[in-house]
């Protein structure tokens, strides 16, 4: 087992990961910015270093200041947590190189994901069902594209390869603009990316996003927890989250979960990961995969019982993974609700100093927070600031503990979505069924 972890990352997922070290008796170090040193993982880890100015550039993008904190504090090993340097090659390559232990896939894995041409043909090949698309990088022919999107059918949309997580799209419904689309993508693809490479596949119009988490330890032994529904968004920021996914047919179902373990078992994947799917009209179609744990990752963790983050530890730590697929049970239903300091009508970041927090509590309820009361959410990261998750039998007994959660909820001192989400976990139409990934951005139209 690992003996001393250093947590690249802050906020609720750092202590988190701290708190699952705890518990497999793993010395912690923290690394953090000038700003953060009042966060709550900071003061509970064994060791802390700050490695920097308040700038994610400066401190937690910070490579070289990062391996330096791990070599001082004698961490043997690393792990990202979501976002920063989580799904960075590089990084997990200079862990690596630098003799430590990256706490995740390998960097073969990473590369193959990272790539969303490389990433479809891998599932394709191990009969994970994809969007019917170009199989490949879309080549400077004219004709050929043009031809493609014929096949394939309009709307087409065309995605940049070092793209994911909804940057770098278009979607194109004629032939007449779609050659300037595609230039136009390869050009923005270039700019934010180094590469030019994009591909194209069929739009699907109004699917829902549904996930399969997947654990393996490189080593011939996967298993998933699951599935998850993610629709509940807005400018690909997911809002809310589910598990099980609902009204998906049992065999569909127990298909797309077997297809996930076998390509993890086909690439030797290592880790905890997240296979991606849009679900429409019946139908599962892999569009990327994330080699890291999720901001979701707790709703698994309350249907499965498993600790997504110590099995990422064990992992790791070059142990076979000990679950099987027979230990894994389904059990009732989970719903986290994500919350932001932001306001709740025009989505402005809303930083500033939380000066009374009252958690809601009972039965099935989670919170996985950094916060307290005196606490001040700095501006210069990303809004989350708290995860409401809770867990009952049923899908509708679930929103009723969440909808009671919400209103027992306070923040005070600055302004949280939490307002949205009463209003969404007592929507009619997302009460009675799943709702595709536009109905959010719709109903706020309205
Ligand atoms: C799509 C799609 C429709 N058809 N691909 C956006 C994020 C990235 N993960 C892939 N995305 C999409 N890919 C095809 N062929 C629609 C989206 C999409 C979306 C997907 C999941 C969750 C929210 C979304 C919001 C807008 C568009």
């Amino acid at each position: 087992m690992l003996s001393k972890v250093l947590i690249a990352n802050r906020g609720e997922i750092a202590l988190r990961v701290l708190r699952a070290c705890k518990e497999l008796n793993i010395k912690t170090v923290a690394i953090h910015s000038k700003v953060d040193s009042e966060l709550k993982h900071v003061k509970l880890a064994d060791q802390a270093i700050c490695i920097g100015p308040d700038s994610p550039q400066q401190s937690y993008l910070n490579i070289p200041a990062i391996i330096s904190a791990m070599e001082v504090s004698g961490a043997d090993a690393v792990h990202p947590g979501y976002g920063f340097l989580a799904e960075n090659e590089s990084f997990a390559e200079q862990v690596e190189n630098s003799g430590f232990i990256f706490v995740g896939p390998s960097i073969k894995n990473i590369s193959t994901m990272g790539n969303k041409v490389t990433a479809i043909n891998a599932m394709r090949e191990s009969g994970v069902p994809t969007v019917p698309g170009s199989n490949g990088p879309l080549n400077n022919n004219e004709n050929s594209i043009k031809n493609a999107a014929k096949r394939i059918g309009y709307p087409v949309i065309i995605k940049a390869a070092s793209g994911g997580g909804g940057r770098g799209m278009k979607v194109v419904t004629d032939e007449e603009s779609l050659i300037d689309l595609v230039k136009i993508t390869k050009t923005e693809a270039k700019n934010s990316f180094g590469d030019d490479t994009v591909y194209m596949e069929k739009f699907l119009q109004n699917p829902r996003h549904v996930e399969v988490q997947v654990l393996s330890d490189g080593k011939g032994n996967a298993i998933h927890l699951g599935d998850r529904d993610c629709s509940l968004q807005r400018r690909h920021q997911k809002v809310i989250e589910e598990a099980p996914a609902s009204n998906i047919p049992e065999e569909s179902r127990s298909k797309i979960l077997q297809s996930c373990v076998d390509a993890c078992i086909d690439m030797s994947y290592k880790g905890a990961g997240t296979f991606e799917f849009l679900y429409e009209d019946g139908h599962f179609y892999f569009i990327e995969m994330n080699t890291r744990v999720q901001v979701e990752h707790p709703v698994s963790e309350m249907v499965t019982g498993v600790d997504i983050i110590k099995e990422q530890i064990k992992i790791a730590s070059g142990e076979n993974l000990s679950l099987k697929q027979s230990d894994i049970s389904i059990q009732g239903h989970s719903i986290e609700c994500r919350i932001n300091a932001e306001d709740s009508e025009t989505f402005l970041p809303s930083p500033g100093k939380i000066d009374s927090y009252h958690p809601p509590g009972g039965p099935g309820i989670r919170i996985d927070t950094h916060i307290y009361a005196g606490y001040t959410v700095p501006p210069n990261y990303d809004s989350l600031i708290a995860k409401l998750i809770v867990h009952d039998n049923t899908r509708e007994a679930a929103m009723i503990r969440m909808k009671s959660a919400l209103d027992e909820m306070v923040i005070g001192g600055i302004k949280t979505n939490l307002a949205l989400h009463e209003k969404l976990i007592t929507d009619e139409t997302f009460i009675k069924k799943p709702v595709s990934i536009h109905y959010l951005e719709a109903k706020l139209k309205k």
